[in-house]
């Protein structure tokens, strides 16, 4: 266990997953329906739902839906202050917009039952069904007025459609009028995509989630949609997805295609969207380099730290922001003071 000298931070970690028996036995029906296909999302949850009895079990699906012992006991016993839930990736995405519906709103009741009896322990993001976009807009907005839910997630794209398509429009208009973030986290690579992730194990978290979730990144920069949205906050994990790593050269050629006709125009440079409209998580990306990187590159008050528990380890995560080589004041807005104000987490939850 690490030792902090100066008193120990807050530690609010941001991207951290949970499930409930009733959106996983759906899981495991579909994915045992699904035709088997590369890449994508379906080997993975295979593995995860309706694992075969000669394969070595993930153990992913117990971490997920335990919120009360195992959890808490490795949030104690690391000093984690607060984990901010979301359910797991794909979430609803999979299903038909009626079953998506009916169980994203189960699983935000049973979030914030949770958070109710450990406020001091858990905040938690919405999850919303986009197969529905007037459905979700209801569903966000039950979740932060009635449930008082601290953000939104969704998991990339949804049957291959990104969320610069105008009929998800109504989504980002609702995150940007109620001022929450918007969490987009990875799921398996969409339909034109995921055949070259579906080899080596490449089509989750190693690759094709990354690809997939830069790829919606590039796409909402591109796309003007910051300008129907300027004051619209989205949340990516892992490090940026590695856009920050790229976005000099995103930029230089997004430039030179406004000149040429071949990206729409926009009244802010691809860079300018980045800072303006992004946060970032550390989420499963323990590199010291890549963190001084990014918040050099994104500014300290738009970076957060994130464990992405169950499918990282507690333990190196903490270690990795102790011991991360930034100033006091910094350490202390990615432990928990960004997370404080974009997630409007009270600090009487102290
Ligand atoms: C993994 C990571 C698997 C995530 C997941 O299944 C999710 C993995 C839904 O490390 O294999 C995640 O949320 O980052
Ligand atoms: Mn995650």
């Amino acid at each position: 266990m690490t030792a902090p000298m100066q008193g120990k931070l807050r530690r609010i970690a941001v991207e951290e997953a949970f499930s409930l028996p009733e959106v996983a036995a759906a899981m495991r029906d579909q994915v045992c329906r699904s035709p088997s296909v590369r890449g994508g999302d379906l080997s993975l949850l295979r593995l995860v739902y309706d694992a075969p009895a000669d394969r070595p079990k993930v153990g992913f699906l117990e971490g997920l839906l335990d919120l009360e012992e195992r959890r808490l006991k490795e949030m104690d016993q690391y000093g984690v202050d607060m984990q901010v839930l979301s359910l797991t990736s794909p979430g609803v995405q999979m299903f038909d917009a009626d079953t998506a519906c009916e169980l994203v709103t189960l699983a935000n009741d049973r979030l914030a039952e949770v958070i109710a009896r450990h406020p001091a322990r858990f905040a938690g993001l919405a999850s919303f069904a986009p197969q529905s976009p007037r459905r979700a807009v209801k569903e966000m907005e039950r979740a932060i007025g009635k449930l008082k839910l601290n953000g939104f997630i969704v998991n990339s794209h949804t049957n291959s459609e990104y969320l610069d398509d105008p009929k998800y429009w109504p989504i980002l208009e609702a995150a940007e009028a109620m001022d929450r973030v918007l969490y987009i986290h990875p799921r398996g690579a969409s339909d034109g995509l995921k055949w070259p992730v579906g080899d080596y194990g490449m089509e989750a978290a190693m690759w094709g989630y990354g690809v997939d979730m830069g790829t919606h990144m590039v796409r909402l920069m591109a796309s003007g949609v910051f300008d129907r949205f300027p004051k619209l906050k989205i949340c990516v994990g892992h490090m940026g997805e590695a856009v920050p790593f790229w976005i000099w050269r995103i930029n230089f050629m997004n430039s030179r295609n406004q000149t040429t006709g071949r990206s729409p125009k926009t009244s802010l440079t691809m860079a300018e969207y980045l800072q303006r409209n992004f946060l970032i998580t550390t989420s499963g990306v323990e590199d010291p380099l890549a963190l001084e990187y990014t918040v050099k590159k994104l500014g300290a008050d738009n970076v957060l730290w994130a464990i992405d528990y169950p499918y990282q380890p507690t333990a190196p995560a903490v270690a990795f922001m102790d011991a991360a080589p930034l100033s006091p004041e910094d350490k202390a807005k990615v432990y928990h003071r960004n997370a404080e104000r974009v997630f409007r987490i009270n600090q009487e939850n102290r």
